[in-house]
């Protein structure tokens, strides 16, 4: 049965404060459809964010919520997670939250395996603070803090998440919002770390200094340098130059945080501590 995404947020809230045409409302509806494919009650599920306008997602999505502080939602969520185990704990960061200032904990979070879901909303630039550039806004673009063009290289996230330990990486685009929301889903139902790259369209903070001053234009842009990754796999490296890949990337099982937690914990008992 088709799901209200309205049914799922706190429509008291509205308006929400982003900008006409911005894609962190795509994306938060594809978590939405995602969970609620998955099934889970509003108890069930704890949604942790951190500061920015993807992390503004808490204030209208009505689960358990609760906004922290920039870069340390993945703190915060490892600590509720080893508490509460039987929770569902999804972190919506951005790329400056997430990869950023937070990419520390990213990093960490992705190496302990803890079952926690992030998406990592990329909009390619600090959109909340008005439009400095991130550790994932493509080397070349315009931004506040880069006039004449960032020289720094980005990061490849799903291939950072891979190597530091995610055991389920993925990345789908607003435009290819059913792809994202499969990804999300398959996040959700997966035991271990899994990380979402939502790529998203800000016109204001990035598009309107890279060229690209509508929503649709910076859609179309997606949906022209995507490529599926089983696609790909057919694809010369000429063919596939200025692309970039979208679709499941790991999935994968290894032992679980908070369950190796709870067997050392028990070990630990049985031997007399405290
Ligand atoms: C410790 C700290 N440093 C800096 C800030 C200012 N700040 C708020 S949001 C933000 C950037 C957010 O960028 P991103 O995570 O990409 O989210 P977006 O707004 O683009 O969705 C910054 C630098 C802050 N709130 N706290
Ligand atoms: S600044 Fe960018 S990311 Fe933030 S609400 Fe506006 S369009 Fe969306």
């Amino acid at each position: 049965m088709a799901v209200h995404v309205q049914d799922y947020l706190r429509m008291h809230k509205m308006p929400h404060i982003w900008c006409p045409g911005c894609g962190t409302g795509i994306a938060l509806g594809a978590v939405v459809r995602a969970i609620h494919n998955v099934g889970y009650s509003r108890d069930e599920v704890i949604v942790i964010t951190g500061i920015g306008c993807s992390a503004r997602t808490n204030a209208i999505i009505d689960f358990n919520t609760f906004q922290t502080t920039h870069g340390r939602a993945l703190s915060f969520a490892t600590g509720f997670k080893l508490t509460r185990p039987e929770m569902k704990v999804v972190v919506i960061t951005g790329d400056g939250d997430g990869a950023g200032i937070g990419g520390n904990h990213l990093i960490h979070t992705c190496r302990r395996n803890i079952d926690i879901t992030t998406i990592l909303i990329n909009n390619s630039i600090y959109g909340m603070t008005g439009g400095q550039y991130s550790p994932l806004t493509p080397q070349g673009s315009y931004a506040t803090t880069a006039p004449y063009g960032t020289v720094e290289p980005s990061f490849d996230i799903c291939k950072l998440a891979e190597g530091a330990g995610a055991t389920y990486v993925g990345r789908a685009t607003a435009y290819h919002v059913t792809l994202l929301e499969q990804l999300v889903t398959k996040a959700l139902k997966h035991e271990g770390f899994s990380l979402v790259e939502a790529i998203t369209q800000c016109p204001i903070g990035y598009g309107r200094r890279n060229k690209m001053k509508s929503p649709t234009e910076m859609l179309k842009w997606q949906k022209e340098h995507a490529v599926n990754v089983k696609a790909a796999a057919g694809m010369s490296p000429e063919q596939l130059e200025g692309k970039f890949l979208i679709g499941e990337f790991v999935n994968k099982t290894a032992p679980e945080y908070t369950k190796l937690y709870q067997k050392l914990i028990e070990d630990a008992q049985s031997k007399g501590a405290k």
